[in-house]
């Protein structure tokens, strides 16, 4: 697939946004100035970069919480995250939630019920609205290896192989679910057996190559916008991070870490934009110092925006009809 030079600088600059966005959010939260808990993508950026950059404005995603790419690809900017993260009035639920379970329907984003594949089947939902309207769009949903475990999910699949929905499916498999190996958790070795098995076509791709989430999210989107149904994809990918910033992950093996360290999806990035001579060093470097300032904007927009008063903490909470 032919990717214009503009679009393959824009996913480097989202990745750089995604990791120094988070970066900047575990510092704060180590200072005690995050009012709920941080848990990031770190290492695994280039699956929400990559599937969300691939997506048209009309389509929806209904995302998890190791999904920072595709809040920003989406257009939630860094200042409404960043106040949020201080709970701030400005941030994205108004200062109501002190974790990462945020959403903005008018940006075509689910803010999603909790962590474990739940947001699956409002994917599918909104799939199968789309359908029976005849409209060409696309839901697209996350989870990560341990979600593809619960019901939810085994249900969400079923349901979209039957109504041959426009949902695309992505899973995180960064070899964690909290502490639980993948090898306690399941006892087949690809996730995507669990897909195939509701006769969705399935594919594995190389999770820390967002060039390849990208292609292999533009060509299920392409099929399910024509009517083919579900995809299942499965990046593969190692989280990086404990659990949340709160979890020293003393229960990952070093040498895994060592080992994935070096696929470190900004840097295959980062080889990709200078091998093919679509950027230089400089540019790069260009890049980072633009994600930087921007990111100390947003700080300084979160600092200075006011907390939410006491009363405001029951407006907004059901939804509004559209
Ligand atoms: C029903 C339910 N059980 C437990 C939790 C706590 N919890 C949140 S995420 C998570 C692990 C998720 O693992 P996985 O799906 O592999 O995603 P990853 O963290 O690896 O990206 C757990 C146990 C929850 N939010 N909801």
């Amino acid at each position: 697939m032919d990717i214009a030079s503009k679009d393959l600088l824009q996913l480097y600059y989202y990745l750089k946004l995604t990791r120094h966005l988070e970066g900047r959010v575990t510092t704060l939260y180590r200072q005690g100035k995050i009012l709920g808990g941080a848990w990031t993508s770190y290492g695994t950026e280039a699956i929400s970069v990559g599937y969300s950059y691939a997506l048209e404005k009309d389509d929806v995603i209904a995302p998890y919480f190791r999904d920072m790419g595709a809040y920003l690809v989406r257009g939630i900017t860094p200042k409404r995250i960043m106040a949020h993260y201080l709970g701030k009035k400005t941030g994205v639920t108004g200062g109501k939630e002190g974790n990462v379970h945020v959403g903005d329907i008018k940006l075509g984003i689910f803010g999603y019920p909790s962590h474990l594949a739940d947001n699956l089947p409002v994917a599918v939902g909104a799939a199968l609205a789309f359908k029976i309207r005849g409209e060409k769009r696309v839901a697209a949903a996350t989870t990560g290896d341990g979600g593809t475990s619960r019901g939810d999910f085994h249900e969400a699949l079923n349901m979209a192989s039957v109504f041959k929905v426009p949902a695309v499916f992505f899973c995180n498999n960064n070899k964690y679910a909290y502490s639980t190996p993948l090898t306690r958790q399941m006892a087949i070795k690809n996730v995507v057996e669990r897909a195939l098995a509701y006769a969705i076509p399935a594919e594995i791709v190389d999770g820390n190559d967002v060039v390849a989430v990208y292609t292999a999210a533009k060509k299920a989107y392409a099929r399910a916008r024509e009517g083919g149904g579900p995809t299942f994809i499965e990046c593969k990918t190692m989280r990086m991070h404990g659990h949340s910033e709160h979890d020293s992950a003393k229960y990952v093996p070093k040498e895994l870490l060592e080992e994935w360290k070096k696929k470190d999806p900004i840097i295959n990035m980062e080889k990709y934009l200078l091998n093919n001579k679509i950027a230089n060093q400089p540019g790069l470097d260009e890049v980072d110092k633009r994600v930087k300032q921007e990111l100390v904007d947003a700080e300084e927009f979160a600092e200075k925006s006011p907390y939410p008063e006491g009363k405001e903490a029951i407006e907004g909470l059901y939804a509004t009809p559209l």
